[in-house]
């Protein structure tokens, strides 16, 4: 009788099989191979990370506050300095520049926005 590491060792093959096969197929037709980075980024969109920071630069007008934030934890970025979106402007009027700051935000559309933020003083 099989178990289920035999099982899932023979599914496995059959799935690399099948992507054997399939190659030939996407190199006449390039086309998919395009459409992969939209489908990595909509997969960011919806992770939220958290970190917190300290408030370099606040601009009310443009919606933009710049950060100088540890890692962000739920995505791969280290410290560093950085202009983040503010989902809300209200945000920005509970937070002054020199304050350290606990945040959360998002990632979509080559553009991290901000969903949360508190004075972490
Ligand atoms: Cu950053």
């Amino acid at each position: 009788m099989p178990n289920v590491r035999q099982i899932a060792g023979a599914m496995l093959l059959a799935l690399s099989t099948a992507i054997v096969v399939h190659v030939p197929t996407a190199d006449a037709m390039p086309q998919p191979a395009v459409v992969k980075p939209e489908s990595i980024q909509l997969a960011q969109a919806d992770t939220v990370g958290k970190s917190e920071g300290l408030v370099r630069r606040i601009d009310k007008g443009a919606k933009k506050v710049t950060l100088q934030h540890g890692p962000i934890e739920g995505f791969d970025m280290p410290a560093m300095t950085m202009v983040f979106q503010v989902a809300d402007p209200a945000m920005l009027d509970k937070i002054e520049v020199g304050d350290k700051v606990r945040f959360t935000v998002t990632r979509g559309g080559g553009a991290m926005t901000l969903q949360s933020v508190e004075t972490a003083n």
